[in-house]
């Protein structure tokens, strides 16, 4: 049975969305993060040498990197419904979709949790943070449109891959309203039976209270 090494309110959330999409038996080894530093325990480093969550380990591999871990779920047990079909004219978007989450969405949002304990001295640079957030969410609004999901009706891996960073953006209030796109599809993400079955197995995941 596949284990995933899950940090608490973490990316690994969405490997147990997709575990549940995908409708398949797993184990979850549970590590709490540091209520101080946020980091994850030294225990994960046993299982990882970066000591980052998600990890599977499935009995012939343990891999690490959540897009990594995706693509190779949906290779084993995809059944090909996750992702257009590579000679497909659309496969190049659900690529670009599948590797923005972690290449460029989460980058502002990781120099902002750094930056804003640090204060005035950070303050130049956290602006400049600031209107980098906002260009990626002017973007991904304009990308998404009315679109149910990024490859447009069918929910695919891209959507799960870009749960984390638009969650992680904490929009609220006005912010939600000006990003209607956004706001309608997380809406729509959780409520997926699948992601409530996982946000129960996962255990308290902050970024969507
Ligand atoms: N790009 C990696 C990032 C992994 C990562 O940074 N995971 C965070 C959880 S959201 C973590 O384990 N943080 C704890 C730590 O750095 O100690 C992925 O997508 O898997």
């Amino acid at each position: 049975m596949i284990k995933v090494h899950h940090l608490n309110n973490s990316r690994s959330q969405r490997i147990l969305w997709l575990l549940e999409e995908l409708g398949l038996d797993y184990e979850i080894i549970r590590y709490e993060r540091d209520p101080a530093t946020r980091k994850a325990p030294a225990a994960l480093k046993a299982v990882h040498p970066l000591g980052k969550s998600p990890v599977i380990d499935d009995g012939e591999i343990v891999l690490a990197e959540s897009a990594a871990i995706v693509e190779y779920l949906l290779d084993r047990h995809g059944k090909g419904e996750w992702a257009p079909a590579r000679a497909a004219k659309t496969w190049p978007r659900y690529l670009y979709w599948m590797h923005f989450a972690e290449g460029s969405a989460i980058t502002p949002l990781l120099l902002r949790l750094y930056l804003k304990p640090v204060g005035e001295p950070a303050a130049r640079m956290l602006a400049a943070v600031e209107v980098e957030i906002k260009t990626l969410l002017d973007f991904v609004e304009a990308e998404l449109g009315d679109k149910p999901f990024f490859m447009g009706d069918q929910l695919t891996a891209a959507d799960i891959q870009m749960s984390f960073p638009l969650e992680a953006m904490r929009l609220r209030g006005e912010q939600a309203l000006a990003y209607p796109g956004i706001t309608a599809f997380l809406a729509r993400i959780h409520a997926r039976p699948a992601y409530q079955r996982a946000l129960e197995r996962g255990g308290r995941y902050d970024v969507i209270r």
